[in-house]
């Protein structure tokens, strides 16, 4: 039996990647954060939180990060743990490198020193095209961060890179646009939104607050993408792969297939700060804008092109944006559910 050390377990990708190894028959090691099982909740959700081997872990601590890997010696290292919000890195930007970038180069250095054939998958993001040079984007497509986020993952990316070529070691990056699920964290636009029209269903609130609804992003399925993580790992030659649907489409448009499922037909008026979007059938306002959630540097399209893993190793999405949306806004009163009977965060 395989042994995989996963961080970011309590997230929305840990989650799905744990099940998955799982049902592969893989021993999966949960990083958690001190005082994280509060958060545990999408292992619970899933029914996976008792198969799931604990492992206290911080990625700003080296000797904690350097024993356990020495002690477990895993065979798999899922590098999923980070400062993963793009908002927020504007504010917090040395605690997002200090995560982010040293805490993936604390990893591979315990790797290293310990002399293990550990197998490193570090996740790599779509930010790092920020500014794009190239449409579609794909493992050629010179990078160009523009948040503190992007640049701590670019560099978390060329270390992993420069571990594989100076000590041989079976490095690889997965470059991932945007994926969502009914698990994905509710800071994300795509499951606010999805969030927030299950709420004015429910007569809890009127509408909500948007910021920049004409940036594009590349939408997939979670529940694929890690699919594609585990087959990156299992390649005989590491390398780097661009995972997305090749598709793209505005916040605008993603508003207007959630409303739909709650039964709500948006148009929108206005431009700008006055834009608001209402229900065509009751005029109500639903949507407005406010630039509290715009960004200092935006990245206003992204769209990936995965022929390389398709190629490489048979990868691609099977999840339409619209199903996606369908299943996110289904499940959210499942969730809601949840939540009200087990009591958690
Ligand atoms: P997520 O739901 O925000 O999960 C982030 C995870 O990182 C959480 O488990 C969190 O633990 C953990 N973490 C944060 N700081 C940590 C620290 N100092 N030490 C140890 N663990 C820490 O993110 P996700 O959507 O699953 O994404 C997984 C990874 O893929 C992230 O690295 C993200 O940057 C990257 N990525 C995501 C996307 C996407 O669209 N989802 C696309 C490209 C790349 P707590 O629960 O304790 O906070
Ligand atoms: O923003 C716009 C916002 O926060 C998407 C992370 O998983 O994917 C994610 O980063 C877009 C941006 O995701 C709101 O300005 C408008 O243009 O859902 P998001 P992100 O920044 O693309 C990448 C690939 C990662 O690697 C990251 O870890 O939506 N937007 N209004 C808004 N965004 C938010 N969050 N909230 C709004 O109210």
């Amino acid at each position: 039996m395989k042994t995989a050390i996963v961080t970011g377990i309590t997230g929305q990708d840990g989650a799905y990647l744990a099940q998955y190894l799982l049902n592969k028959n893989v021993r999966v090691i949960g990083a958690f954060r001190r005082g994280a099982e509060r958060t545990s909740w999408r292992l619970k959700y899933l029914g996976i939180d008792k198969d799931i081997e604990p492992l206290e872990f911080e990625l700003s601590e080296f000797a904690q990060i350097f024993k356990a890997i020495k002690d477990i010696k895993p065979d798999y290292f899922y590098n999923l743990g980070a400062m993963s919000f793009v908002g927020t890195s504007f504010d917090q930007p040395l605690y997002t490198q200090e995560v982010n970038y040293l805490g993936a180069l604390r990893v591979l250095e315990s790797i290293r020193l310990a002399e293990l054939e550990t197998r490193f998958y570090q996740a790599s993001t779509s930010e790092m095209f920020g500014e794009v040079k190239t449409i579609p984007q794909n493992e050629l497509t010179p990078f160009h961060p523009r948040s503190p986020y992007g640049v701590s993952k670019l560099a978390a990316h060329w270390a992993s890179i420069n571990y594989r070529e100076s000590y041989g070691m079976h490095c690889s990056n997965g470059i991932l646009f945007n994926h969502e699920s009914p698990l994905r964290g509710d800071e994300f636009v795509t499951k606010k939104i999805v969030s927030c029209f299950f709420q004015i269903s429910q007569n809890n609130i009127d509408f909500f607050e948007l910021g920049n609804l004409d940036a594009k992003r590349d939408w997939g399925y979670a529940k694929d993408y890690v699919e594609g993580m585990e087959m990156i790992t299992n390649l005989d030659k590491p390398d780097d792969f661009v995972i997305a649907t090749n598709k793209t489409n505005t916040i605008r448009y993603f508003c207007e297939l959630a409303a739909n499922e709650f039964g709500y037909n948006i148009a929108w008026k206005g431009k700008g700060v006055e834009e608001i979007g209402f229900d065509s059938k009751t005029n109500k306002t639903l949507i407005r804008v406010n630039p509290k959630f715009y960004r200092p540097a935006e990245v206003d399209i992204l769209i990936g092109c995965y022929d390389k893993i398709k190629k490489v190793a048979g990868w691609k999405p099977k999840t339409s944006l619209e199903d996606l949306v369908s299943l996110m806004c289904s499940e959210e009163i499942k969730l809601n559910n949840f939540f009200n009977t087990n009591k958690v965060n």
